[in-house]
C-alpha cells in the first residue's frame, strides 16, 4: 500500500505544484536567489550508455545529448518540484558520488525578458487612456498582457439590461451560456432598443472586460480573450427571485459576475439583499467554480451627490462581493463617488466634464468614449481579475480578495482620508486599498499559496437597551476565539451588527476602532436620511483591518453629528470576526517561488519524495488541502529525520526550513 500512496501524493504534489506555481512571469525582474528546476545537465565519459545508465538508477528521464559529441546529457527527474529555491540535495549527493559522473549542474531558471510590449491595434485603443501607459501609473494592463495573459478561459458575466451580443466587438467573445434573460424569461439577453438608448449600460460594461483585440474596430476589453455573457435583468420588475436567479445561473461555467447596481442612490436607503439572494451569494461563494467560489465583483455606488454611503447598501456591503470605487484620471475623488469602509479596491472612470471617460462598445454596434461613473469601474476590476484567474485557476473568492488587496496602491490618488492601518497598509474610505494594478495582481496570483478555509468568531457585546448618549464609546477585549477551533489570528472581513433605534438615523456617524489602532468609519453622517427608523440588525463592514491581529480591545464610536436633541437606545451589538489562524503578515510580501521539503528518506538519508512548503506556512502546517476537494488532503509532512549523511560541513538538507526572503 505505502509505495502506491506515496506515487498518488508525490503525482498530487507535482501537480499541485505545477498548478500553484505555473510559469513565472516572463520579465519577472529579481536579483534574488536562483530558481532550480527539474532538470540537470551531466558529463558522462562513456556517452550515451552512461546516461542511460544513470537515468535509470536514479529515476531520471534521459532527454538527450546536449552536444553532438555524445559527451553532455539533459536528464529530468519527474519527482522534484517544478521550481524551486533549494538544489535538490539528495540527487546532488547520489551524482556526486557517482564516479562515472565527471560534471554536473541542476539547471535553475534565467529570466529572459520578451522585448515585445504588446499594444493592440485597435484604433480606439490610444483613446483609453487608463490602460495604454499614456497616464502614470495606469491599471498597468499592458504589462500584464505581455506576459502572454488575456482572459483565455475565464467566463465572465454582466448582470446588467442585456448585453448587444452580435456587436462586432463583442460577438466572438459572446458566450450564450453565461446569458440569459430573466426580464422576459427566455435564453437571449440582446437588450430592448428605445429612442433614449437607456438599455446601453449592460452592453457598455461588457466591452469594457472583453471587447475584442487586433479587429481594426473600436477599443479592446481588459480580458480580450475571455468569454462574455450578460444577463438582462434590470429592464423590468426586480424581485428576489429574479436577483438570485440571476446571480446563480449556471455557477459552474460563469467565473465572475459583474455587476453594476444596488438599493437607490439617495442617501436615505437602508436596503440590502433579501433572503434568496443572500443564499445565492452563499452558494455561490461555498459551491460556485468548482467549491472556489463565484468572483462577484460590484460597483461601490453613485450616490456621492446625495452623500450616500455605500455601507447601507448590502451588495456592496457584502463580505461575498469585491466591491470597486473610482478615481479621476487626475487621481481625484469623483462626484458621485460614495466612501464607505467596505470598499476594497479602486479603477479609473470619469470625472468632471474636462476628464477622460471610458472607452467601449455602445448600443447599434457602437463605439462611445463617454461611458461613466462607478459602473464603469467594477467590470475592468472584473477584467483585471479575470487576467489573475487565468494566471491562476485555483484561487479562491478569498484568495482574490487578498490578492486585491495586496495588488492596490495608493498611487497619486487624494483623499483627505488615507491612514495607515496595524500592519502598514494605506487604507481609505474612497479608495480602499488604491489603485488596482494588473501586473501586481497576475504577479502575485501565479505563486499564491491557498489561505486556509475562513474561520467566524462572533462576540455578542451588548445584548441589553443601552441609552445612545452624543457621544459614546462601547468598548470589548476580545481574544479572537483563542483556543478554540475558529481561533482568528489574521484578520479578513469584519462586520458589526447593530441593532439601535434613532430619532434621525443619518445624524449618528458609527464608528469601529481596532485593537491596533485603526479606526474605521462604518456610516458617516447622511445628512437626507432623517428616518426614525433607527437600524434593525444592519451588517456593516470594514474591510480596514485586513491582516491585523484581533485581539485585544475594539471600540465601537457612536456619535451625534446632527441635530443637537437627538436620542436613541442601543438594543444589540454584535462584532463578526473573519479570518484564519495563520499569521498572514509572516508571508513573504512579493511574488513568491515554492520551496520543496523532504519528507520520506531511504536508509541512506537520501530524498525519496517531497512535499510542498509553501512560503509563509507556519512550521507543522504544511500541508495543502487540494482546492477543487478540500477533503483530500495531502499528507502531512513528517518532519525530516535526521540526515545520515556523512561529514557534515555541507550539509544543508532540504527539508524543514522555509528558504525563502524575509
Ligand atoms: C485583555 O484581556 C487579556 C486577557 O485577559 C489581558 O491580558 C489584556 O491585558 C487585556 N487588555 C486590555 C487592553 O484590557
Ligand atoms: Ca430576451
Ligand atoms: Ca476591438
Ligand atoms: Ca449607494
Amino acid at each position: 500500500m505505502r509505495p502506491a500512496r506515496t506515487a498518488l501524493w508525490l503525482r498530487l504534489a507535482v501537480a499541485l505544484g505545477l498548478a500553484l506555481v505555473g510559469p513565472l512571469p516572463v520579465g519577472w525582474s529579481s536579483a534574488r536567489a536562483p530558481i532550480y528546476v527539474s532538470s540537470w545537465a551531466v558529463r558522462v565519459s562513456q556517452g550515451y550508455r552512461e546516461a542511460e545508465r544513470l537515468a535509470r538508477k536514479f529515476g531520471f528521464v534521459n532527454l538527450g545529448q546536449i552536444f553532438p559529441d555524445g559527451q553532455y546529457y539533459h536528464l529530468r527527474h519527474r519527482g522534484v518540484v517544478q521550481q524551486s529555491l533549494t538544489p535538490h540535495w539528495g540527487h546532488r549527493l547520489r551524482l556526486k558520488k557517482d564516479p562515472k559522473v565527471q560534471w554536473f549542474e541542476q539547471q535553475t531558471l534565467r529570466r529572459r525578458v520578451k522585448r515585445s510590449v504588446v499594444v493592440p491595434t485597435d484604433p480606439w485603443f490610444p483613446k483609453q487612456w487608463y490602460m495604454n501607459n499614456k497616464v502614470q501609473p495606469d491599471l498597468n494592463i499592458l504589462q500584464a498582457w505581455s506576459q502572454g495573459l488575456s482572459g483565455q478561459g475565464v467566463v465572465v458575466s454582466v448582470l446588467d439590461d442585456g448585453i448587444e451580443k452580435d456587436h462586432p466587438d463583442l460577438w466572438a467573445n459572446y458566450d450564450p451560456l453565461a446569458s440569459y434573460d430573466f426580464n422576459d424569461y427566455d435564453p437571449d439577453p440582446q437588450p430592448r432598443y428605445t429612442p433614449s438608448d437607456e438599455n446601453r449600460h449592460g452592453t457598455r460594461c461588457a466591452g469594457e472586460v472583453a471587447a475584442i483585440a487586433n479587429n481594426g474596430f473600436c477599443g479592446t476589453g481588459v480580458a480580450y480573450n475571455a468569454r462574455i455573457g450578460g444577463v438582462r435583468m434590470l429592464d423590468g420588475t426586480i424581485t428576489d427571485v429574479i436577483e438570485a436567479q440571476s446571480l446563480s445561473l449556471q455557477p459552474q461555467h460563469i467565473h465572475i459576475y459583474s455587476a453594476s447596481w444596488g438599493p437607490e442612490d439617495d442617501g436615505r436607503t437602508v436596503d440590502g439583499p433579501g433572503i434568496l439572494t443572500r443564499e445565492a451569494f452563499r452558494r455561490g461563494v461555498t459551491k460556485g467554480r468548482g467549491g472556489l467560489g463565484t468572483l462577484f465583483v460590484w460597483a461601490s455606488g453613485n450616490g456621492g451627490l446625495h452623500y450616500d454611503n455605500c455601507n447601507c447598501d448590502g451588495y456592496t456591503n457584502s463580505i461575498h462581493t469585491l466591491s470597486v470605487g473610482s478615481t479621476t484620471r487626475h487621481g481625484r475623488v469623483p462626484w458621485y463617488s460614495e466612501a464607505c469602509a467596505s470598499t476594497l479596491t479602486t479603477t479609473y472612470s470619469s470625472g468632471v466634464a474636462a476628464d477622460p471617460q471610458i472607452v467601449t462598445t455602445d448600443l447599434h454596434h457602437q463605439c462611445t468614449d463617454k461611458h461613466t461613473g462607478t459602473s464603469a469601474s467594477a467590470p475592468l476590476a472584473a477584467g483585471m481579475i479575470a487576467l489573475a484567474l487565468e494566471a491562476n485557476p485555483f484561487l479562491t473568492w478569498r484568495d482574490m480578495q487578498h490578492l486585491v488587496v495586496r495588488a492596490s496602491r495608493p498611487a497619486q490618488l487624494q483623499a483627505e482620508d488615507w491612514r495607515t492601518n496595524g500592519v502598514g497598509r494605506q487604507v481609505s474610505h474612497h479608495y480602499g486599498y488604491g489603485l488596482l494594478d494588473a501586473r501586481l495582481l497576475v504577479d502575485l496570483a501565479r505563486t499564491w499559496l491557498p489561505t486556509q478555509p475562513q474561520q467566524k468568531c462572533a462576540i455578542r457585546v451588548v445584548h441589553t437597551p443601552t441609552p445612545i448618549l452624543p457621544l459614546m464609546r462601547v468598548r470589548k477585549n476580545v481574544s479572537a476565539c483563542a483556543g478554540r477551533a475558529n481561533y482568528i489570528r489574521s484578520l479578513e472581513h469584519v462586520q458589526v451588527q447593530l441593532s439601535l433605534s434613532y430619532s434621525r438615523r443619518g445624524d449618528l456617524e458609527i464608528s469601529l476602532t481596532s485593537p491596533m489602532g485603526t479606526r474605521s468609519t462604518l456610516v458617516a453622517i447622511r445628512p437626507l436620511d432623517v428616518s426614525g427608523q433607527g437600524y434593525n440588525n444592519w451588517i456593516f463592514m470594514s474591510t480596514h483591518f485586513w491582516d491585523e491581529d484581533p485581539q485585544g480591545l475594539w471600540t465601537l464610536g457612536l456619535e451625534n453629528k446632527g441635530y443637537y436633541f437627538n436620542t436613541g437606545t442601543l438594543y444589540r451589538y454584535t462584532l463578526l470576526l473573519y479570518g484564519t489562524a495563520e499569521d498572514m503578515t509572516a508571508r513573504p510580501s512579493g511574488p513568491q517561488v515554492t520551496s520543496s521539503a523532504c519528507v520520506q528518506r531511504d536508509t541512506e538519508g537520501l530524498c525519496q519524495g517531497e512535499c510542498l512548503a509553501g512560503p509563509g506556512l507556519p512550521a507543522g502546517r504544511r500541508q495543502q488541502w487540494l482546492p477543487h476537494d478540500p477533503a483530500i488532503l495531502l499528507p502531512a509532512c513528517a518532519p525530516p529525520a535526521p540526515p545520515a549523511l556523512h561529514g557534515s560541513s555541507q550539509q544543508r538538507d532540504s527539508g524543514g526550513k522555509n528558504p525563502s526572503a524575509r
